[in-house]
């Protein structure tokens, strides 16, 4: 992850680089993919629910995944998983408090975003550090998040959804799947800006899971690049889903190389960052994607390129 002043575009490899600005510092996204590690300070999130749900086993989580190279940690204090039951402001910030502490006494230099719709809460944590909000809602949730970014200047991850929670797997239907979930995105993103937030502080996410069946997540990996011209970078967390479960059969716990081949599909079709429960698995598999992503096209002719390449 490399800083580089507000706004600028450049290319390297085979894509465009973009800004993806967070209060005081610059992400260059495009060269090599952000890992978003996720912590869910929860009692009933669909996978990591109950491991961090106690402060110092949180604090302990936000350590690891600092350790194993997460470039952003994801902290959440409410579950959205399909019929999740909401939480009150209070409760969700009392879940989320500690981790968020705890990263401003130790000083790391990796953002910490916050997983919340809430304003009340998103204020606290910017309060406490934190440099992105990540809205599933999309500012449908709370429209003041939109100021709230604007005057923090914070990163903001707006995230599509059909539905709420609690009803969004009922019957989930589109008409065309990309162009809505692209129109909803791109209308998310006219709101912030109206609100005074700059383009280059928000990425874009296609929601996994929110709202979609399993042949809908499948074709959203496929057909990622369609949100390309939006011009911001793209989030995606296919992370121990469902529609992983329903493909190989497996549980949550059983749903890592799920994971990982899920998102290493979503990186080549367009992917900018991906949010993962396993940050040590994705650094690693990722860093091969970004690669051979970064490959300039072969020539006969030309010397050889890189470094020993035998099994
Ligand atoms: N998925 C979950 C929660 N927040 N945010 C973004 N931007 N994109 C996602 O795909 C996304 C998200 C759901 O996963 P998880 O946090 O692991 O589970 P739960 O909602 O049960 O806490």
């Amino acid at each position: 992850m490399s800083t580089r002043a507000p706004g600028k575009v450049a290319r390297k490899g085979n894509g465009a680089t973009l800004a993806f600005r967070l209060r005081d510092r610059t992400l260059e996204v495009g060269t090599r993919t952000l890992i978003v590690g996720v912590l869910n300070c929860t009692p009933d999130s669909f996978y990591d629910g109950g491991h961090y749900f106690d402060g110092s086993e949180a604090t302990r989580g936000y350590d690891e995944m600092v350790d194993e190279g997460a470039d952003v940690i994801d902290v959440g204090g409410e579950s959205t998983r399909p019929g999740a039951e909401p939480v009150e402001a209070q409760e969700e910030w009392r879940r989320i408090e500690p981790v968020l502490r705890h990263a401003k006494r130790s000083g790391h230099p990796v953002p910490l975003s916050v997983d919340t719709s809430k304003y009340e809460v998103a204020a606290r944590a910017l309060e406490l550090g934190a440099a992105i909000i990540n809205d599933v809602t999309a500012l449908h949730g709370d429209p003041r998040l939109a100021s709230l970014a604007a005057e923090s200047g914070c990163g903001l991850v707006l995230m599509h959804m059909q539905g709420t929670p609690k009803t969004m797997q009922i019957a989930p239907r589109y008409r065309n799947l990309m162009s809505e979930i692209r129109e909803y995105l791109a209308s998310a993103m006219q709101t912030a800006l109206k609100a005074g937030v700059a383009s280059e502080q928000v990425m874009l996410d296609p929601g996994i899971g929110f709202g979609k069946t399993v042949e809908h997540n499948l074709t959203i990996i496929r057909e990622l690049g369609i949100l390309r011209d939006l011009g911001r970078p793209i989030l995606i967390g296919c992370s121990r889903k469902s529609f992983i479960g329903a493909v190989a059969d497996l549980p949550p716990e059983e749903r890592l190389e799920g994971s990982l081949a899920a998102h290493a599909a979503a990186v080549l079709a367009g992917a900018d960052a991906v949010r993962v429960h396993d940050v040590r698995e994705h650094v690693r598999a990722l860093r091969v994607i970004d690669a051979i992503k970064a490959l300039r096209p072969l020539r006969d002719d030309g010397p050889p390129r890189g470094g020993q390449g035998g099994p």
